[in-house]
Protein backbone atom coordinates (compact mmCIF):
# COMPACT_ATOMS: atom_id res chain seq x y z
CA UNK A 1 0.00 0.00 0.00
CA UNK A 2 1.74 3.20 -1.42
CA UNK A 3 -1.28 6.02 0.28
CA UNK A 4 -2.39 6.30 3.88
CA UNK A 5 -5.28 8.30 5.51
CA UNK A 6 -3.48 9.71 8.25
CA UNK A 7 -5.18 11.64 11.05
CA UNK A 8 -3.29 14.34 13.06
CA UNK A 9 -4.67 16.48 15.67
CA UNK A 10 -3.02 19.64 16.95
CA UNK A 11 -2.61 20.34 12.93
CA UNK A 12 -3.01 24.35 13.51
CA UNK A 13 0.48 24.49 14.62
CA UNK A 14 3.98 23.06 15.71
CA UNK A 15 4.50 20.02 15.38
CA UNK A 16 1.60 18.74 13.91
CA UNK A 17 1.51 21.59 11.13
CA UNK A 18 4.95 20.64 10.20
CA UNK A 19 3.84 16.73 10.82
CA UNK A 20 0.63 17.41 7.82
CA UNK A 21 3.57 19.45 5.00
CA UNK A 22 6.17 16.30 5.70
CA UNK A 23 3.02 13.82 5.00
CA UNK A 24 1.67 15.71 2.48
CA UNK A 25 3.06 13.51 -0.59
CA UNK A 26 1.58 11.11 -3.37
CA UNK A 27 -1.18 8.72 -2.76
CA UNK A 28 -1.56 9.95 1.36
CA UNK A 29 -4.72 11.84 2.27
CA UNK A 30 -4.71 14.22 5.57
CA UNK A 31 -7.06 14.99 8.34
CA UNK A 32 -6.21 17.68 10.15
CA UNK A 33 -7.72 18.59 13.46
CA UNK A 34 -7.75 21.16 15.57
CA UNK A 35 -9.64 24.16 17.18
CA UNK A 36 -8.79 26.75 15.06
CA UNK A 37 -10.73 27.03 11.78
CA UNK A 38 -8.81 29.73 10.37
CA UNK A 39 -5.31 27.90 11.01
CA UNK A 40 -6.79 24.69 9.52
CA UNK A 41 -8.39 26.50 6.29
CA UNK A 42 -4.69 28.48 5.17
CA UNK A 43 -3.01 24.68 5.50
CA UNK A 44 -5.68 22.71 3.95
CA UNK A 45 -4.85 25.50 0.74
CA UNK A 46 -1.09 25.18 1.07
CA UNK A 47 -1.56 21.33 1.15
CA UNK A 48 -4.23 20.58 -0.69
CA UNK A 49 -2.52 21.10 -4.66
CA UNK A 50 -0.13 18.03 -3.25
CA UNK A 51 -2.77 15.48 -1.58
CA UNK A 52 -6.32 15.48 -0.57
CA UNK A 53 -7.04 16.99 2.60
CA UNK A 54 -9.93 16.92 4.99
CA UNK A 55 -10.09 19.33 8.01
CA UNK A 56 -11.79 18.84 11.38
CA UNK A 57 -12.22 21.52 13.20
CA UNK A 58 -12.77 20.24 16.94
CA UNK A 59 -11.90 20.55 20.70
CA UNK A 60 -10.51 16.94 21.62
CA UNK A 61 -11.78 17.33 24.86
CA UNK A 62 -15.22 16.95 23.59
CA UNK A 63 -15.39 12.96 23.10
CA UNK A 64 -19.00 13.45 21.01
CA UNK A 65 -16.98 15.97 18.52
CA UNK A 66 -14.12 13.23 18.29
CA UNK A 67 -16.48 10.72 17.59
CA UNK A 68 -18.75 11.90 15.24
CA UNK A 69 -15.67 13.63 13.14
CA UNK A 70 -14.29 9.80 12.79
CA UNK A 71 -17.78 8.37 12.45
CA UNK A 72 -18.62 10.97 9.46
CA UNK A 73 -15.45 11.12 7.25
CA UNK A 74 -16.04 11.38 4.18
CA UNK A 75 -15.21 7.42 2.20
CA UNK A 76 -12.26 7.92 1.14
CA UNK A 77 -10.54 9.10 4.28
CA UNK A 78 -12.72 6.95 6.42
CA UNK A 79 -9.76 3.91 7.15
CA UNK A 80 -7.58 5.82 8.70
CA UNK A 81 -4.13 3.97 8.87
CA UNK A 82 -2.12 7.14 10.97
CA UNK A 83 -3.26 8.53 13.75
CA UNK A 84 -1.06 11.42 15.71
CA UNK A 85 -2.25 12.01 19.02
CA UNK A 86 -0.26 15.79 19.00
CA UNK A 87 -2.63 17.49 20.24
CA UNK A 88 -2.10 19.42 23.49
CA UNK A 89 -0.56 22.32 25.72
CA UNK A 90 1.11 23.14 29.04
CA UNK A 91 -0.56 25.89 30.90
CA UNK A 92 1.40 27.90 33.52
CA UNK A 93 4.70 26.65 35.47
CA UNK A 94 4.19 28.15 38.92
CA UNK A 95 4.83 25.25 41.87
CA UNK A 96 1.72 22.91 42.92
CA UNK A 97 0.61 24.74 45.52
CA UNK A 98 0.12 28.08 43.54
CA UNK A 99 -0.98 26.39 40.09
CA UNK A 100 -4.12 27.14 39.19
CA UNK A 101 -6.55 23.84 39.34
CA UNK A 102 -8.22 25.18 36.25
CA UNK A 103 -5.40 25.12 34.38
CA UNK A 104 -4.24 21.39 35.72
CA UNK A 105 -7.77 20.18 34.19
CA UNK A 106 -7.57 21.60 30.96
CA UNK A 107 -4.08 19.66 30.71
CA UNK A 108 -5.82 16.70 32.00
CA UNK A 109 -9.23 17.12 29.70
CA UNK A 110 -6.93 17.53 26.59
CA UNK A 111 -3.36 15.78 27.30
CA UNK A 112 -5.32 12.89 28.55
CA UNK A 113 -8.93 12.60 28.02
CA UNK A 114 -8.49 14.02 24.64
CA UNK A 115 -6.00 11.78 23.69
CA UNK A 116 -7.87 8.60 24.59
CA UNK A 117 -11.32 9.91 23.28
CA UNK A 118 -9.03 10.11 19.57
CA UNK A 119 -7.68 6.73 20.28
CA UNK A 120 -11.03 4.89 21.39
CA UNK A 121 -12.54 6.39 18.01
CA UNK A 122 -10.07 5.31 15.84
CA UNK A 123 -8.59 1.91 17.18
CA UNK A 124 -11.58 -0.64 16.39
CA UNK A 125 -11.24 0.35 12.53
CA UNK A 126 -7.25 -0.32 12.85
CA UNK A 127 -7.89 -3.54 14.33
CA UNK A 128 -10.50 -4.63 12.13
CA UNK A 129 -8.47 -3.63 9.05
CA UNK A 130 -5.29 -5.68 11.27
CA UNK A 131 -3.07 -2.55 9.99
CA UNK A 132 -2.47 1.33 11.54
CA UNK A 133 -0.79 2.98 13.92
CA UNK A 134 -1.02 5.31 16.29
CA UNK A 135 1.83 8.14 17.26
CA UNK A 136 1.66 9.58 20.32
CA UNK A 137 3.24 12.73 21.69
CA UNK A 138 4.83 12.28 24.39
CA UNK A 139 7.37 14.89 26.40
CA UNK A 140 10.65 14.34 28.00
CA UNK A 141 8.86 16.18 30.71
CA UNK A 142 6.77 12.01 31.15
CA UNK A 143 10.12 10.83 32.37
CA UNK A 144 11.72 13.56 34.05
CA UNK A 145 10.62 15.79 36.82
CA UNK A 146 11.26 19.74 36.78
CA UNK A 147 10.35 22.45 38.81
CA UNK A 148 6.26 23.70 37.93
CA UNK A 149 6.39 20.30 35.56
CA UNK A 150 3.64 18.51 38.07
CA UNK A 151 0.30 18.03 35.85
CA UNK A 152 1.83 18.72 32.78
CA UNK A 153 4.34 15.86 33.46
CA UNK A 154 1.92 13.56 35.06
CA UNK A 155 -0.13 14.12 31.90
CA UNK A 156 3.10 13.24 29.96
CA UNK A 157 4.00 10.38 31.72
CA UNK A 158 -0.01 8.90 31.15
CA UNK A 159 0.62 9.13 27.60
CA UNK A 160 3.61 7.17 27.76
CA UNK A 161 2.54 4.46 29.69
CA UNK A 162 -0.49 4.62 27.91
CA UNK A 163 1.49 3.53 24.78
CA UNK A 164 2.96 0.38 26.32
CA UNK A 165 -0.63 -0.48 27.66
CA UNK A 166 -1.66 -0.32 23.81
CA UNK A 167 0.78 -2.21 22.17
CA UNK A 168 0.21 -4.79 25.22
CA UNK A 169 -3.38 -4.92 23.86
CA UNK A 170 -2.73 -4.60 20.32
CA UNK A 171 -0.23 -8.00 20.80
CA UNK A 172 -1.44 -10.50 18.13
CA UNK A 173 -2.89 -7.56 15.54
CA UNK A 174 -0.53 -5.79 13.14
CA UNK A 175 -1.56 -1.93 14.81
CA UNK A 176 1.40 -0.51 15.84
CA UNK A 177 1.61 2.18 18.55
CA UNK A 178 4.71 4.66 19.59
CA UNK A 179 5.37 7.55 21.92
CA UNK A 180 7.75 10.16 20.63
CA UNK A 181 8.95 12.14 23.78
CA UNK A 182 10.87 15.54 22.39
CA UNK A 183 12.18 18.02 24.77
CA UNK A 184 12.12 21.50 24.17
CA UNK A 185 11.33 22.79 20.96
CA UNK A 186 10.25 26.01 19.75
CA UNK A 187 6.99 26.13 18.65
CA UNK A 188 3.66 28.22 20.19
CA UNK A 189 3.74 25.54 23.12
CA UNK A 190 5.70 28.48 25.49
CA UNK A 191 3.56 31.22 24.34
CA UNK A 192 0.51 28.93 25.04
CA UNK A 193 2.16 27.83 28.50
CA UNK A 194 2.48 31.29 29.55
CA UNK A 195 -0.45 32.79 28.25
CA UNK A 196 0.22 35.01 25.66
CA UNK A 197 3.20 36.65 27.43
CA UNK A 198 5.77 36.30 24.22
CA UNK A 199 8.61 37.92 26.32
CA UNK A 200 8.45 34.80 28.83
CA UNK A 201 8.21 32.49 25.90
CA UNK A 202 11.43 33.84 23.94
CA UNK A 203 13.43 33.14 27.63
CA UNK A 204 13.02 29.39 27.49
CA UNK A 205 15.15 29.15 24.02
CA UNK A 206 17.27 32.20 24.20
CA UNK A 207 20.91 31.27 23.44
CA UNK A 208 19.86 27.92 22.98
CA UNK A 209 19.43 25.91 19.27
CA UNK A 210 15.82 24.38 20.29
CA UNK A 211 14.52 21.71 18.53
CA UNK A 212 12.31 22.80 15.63
CA UNK A 213 8.52 21.91 14.69
CA UNK A 214 10.22 20.08 11.35
CA UNK A 215 12.69 17.57 14.02
CA UNK A 216 9.86 16.40 15.33
CA UNK A 217 8.26 16.07 12.19
CA UNK A 218 10.59 14.07 10.49
CA UNK A 219 10.82 11.69 13.22
CA UNK A 220 6.58 11.04 13.43
CA UNK A 221 7.50 10.39 9.51
CA UNK A 222 10.54 8.01 10.33
CA UNK A 223 8.82 6.28 12.51
CA UNK A 224 5.86 5.83 10.59
CA UNK A 225 7.51 4.52 7.62
CA UNK A 226 9.34 1.68 8.92
CA UNK A 227 8.41 -1.69 7.26
CA UNK A 228 5.18 -2.83 9.43
CA UNK A 229 6.66 -5.36 11.10
CA UNK A 230 8.92 -2.87 13.33
CA UNK A 231 7.09 -1.03 16.44
CA UNK A 232 9.39 2.02 17.21
CA UNK A 233 8.27 1.71 21.51
CA UNK A 234 9.60 5.08 22.38
CA UNK A 235 11.75 7.94 21.24
CA UNK A 236 13.30 10.36 23.35
CA UNK A 237 15.36 13.16 22.20
CA UNK A 238 16.38 16.86 22.72
CA UNK A 239 18.09 19.51 21.39
CA UNK A 240 22.10 19.45 22.40
CA UNK A 241 21.57 22.34 24.47
CA UNK A 242 19.76 20.49 26.61
CA UNK A 243 20.54 17.39 29.58
CA UNK A 244 19.40 16.25 32.73
CA UNK A 245 19.97 17.92 36.03
CA UNK A 246 21.64 16.67 38.81
CA UNK A 247 19.64 15.86 42.01
CA UNK A 248 18.53 19.21 43.87
CA UNK A 249 19.71 19.56 47.85
CA UNK A 250 18.03 21.60 49.82
CA UNK A 251 20.33 22.74 53.00
CA UNK A 252 19.64 24.50 55.61
P1 LIG B 1 1.71 24.27 19.67
O1 LIG B 1 1.09 25.10 20.74
O2 LIG B 1 2.44 24.94 18.59
O3 LIG B 1 0.60 23.31 19.04
C1 LIG B 1 -0.38 22.68 19.84
C2 LIG B 1 -1.49 22.17 18.95
O4 LIG B 1 -2.45 21.50 19.76
C3 LIG B 1 -2.20 23.30 18.23
O5 LIG B 1 -2.44 22.91 16.90
C4 LIG B 1 -3.52 23.42 18.98
O6 LIG B 1 -4.56 23.82 18.08
C5 LIG B 1 -3.74 21.97 19.42
N1 LIG B 1 -4.66 21.87 20.54
C6 LIG B 1 -4.48 22.33 21.80
N2 LIG B 1 -5.59 22.10 22.53
C7 LIG B 1 -6.48 21.49 21.71
C8 LIG B 1 -7.80 21.02 21.87
N3 LIG B 1 -8.44 21.11 23.04
N4 LIG B 1 -8.42 20.45 20.82
C9 LIG B 1 -7.79 20.34 19.63
N5 LIG B 1 -6.54 20.76 19.40
C10 LIG B 1 -5.89 21.35 20.44
O7 LIG B 1 2.66 23.26 20.45
P2 LIG B 1 3.57 22.04 19.95
O8 LIG B 1 3.45 21.80 18.51
O9 LIG B 1 4.91 22.25 20.53
O10 LIG B 1 2.90 20.87 20.77
C11 LIG B 1 2.37 19.69 20.19
C12 LIG B 1 2.46 18.57 21.20
O11 LIG B 1 3.81 18.34 21.53
C13 LIG B 1 1.75 18.85 22.53
O12 LIG B 1 1.13 17.65 22.95
C14 LIG B 1 2.89 19.22 23.47
O13 LIG B 1 2.58 18.93 24.81
C15 LIG B 1 3.98 18.33 22.94
N6 LIG B 1 5.35 18.70 23.23
C16 LIG B 1 5.84 19.96 22.95
C17 LIG B 1 7.16 20.25 23.21
C18 LIG B 1 7.73 21.60 22.97
O14 LIG B 1 8.73 21.96 23.61
N7 LIG B 1 7.17 22.40 22.05
C19 LIG B 1 8.09 19.24 23.72
C20 LIG B 1 7.47 17.96 23.99
C21 LIG B 1 6.17 17.71 23.72
P3 LIG B 1 -5.75 24.83 18.40
O15 LIG B 1 -5.25 25.82 19.39
O16 LIG B 1 -6.08 25.39 17.06
O17 LIG B 1 -6.82 23.93 18.94
C1 LIG C 1 7.58 20.28 26.43
C2 LIG C 1 9.00 20.28 26.90
O1 LIG C 1 10.51 20.79 28.87
O2 LIG C 1 8.72 22.36 28.42
O3 LIG C 1 6.96 19.07 26.70
O4 LIG C 1 8.24 20.22 29.37
S1 LIG C 1 9.10 20.93 28.47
Amino acid sequence: MSGKNIMITGASSGFGMAAARIFAVTDNRLILAARRKDALLKLSDELVCHVPVHIAVLDVRDNESVKACVAELPLEFSEIDLLVNNAGLALGLEPAHQALLEDWEIMIDTNIKGLIYCTRAVLPGMVERNRGHIINIGSTAGAWPYPGGNVYGGTKAFVEQFTRNLRTDLLGTRVRATCIAPGMAETEFSNVRFKGDQQMADKVYKGTEPLTAEDIAEMIKWVSDRPEHVNINHIELMTIHQSWNHFAVHRE
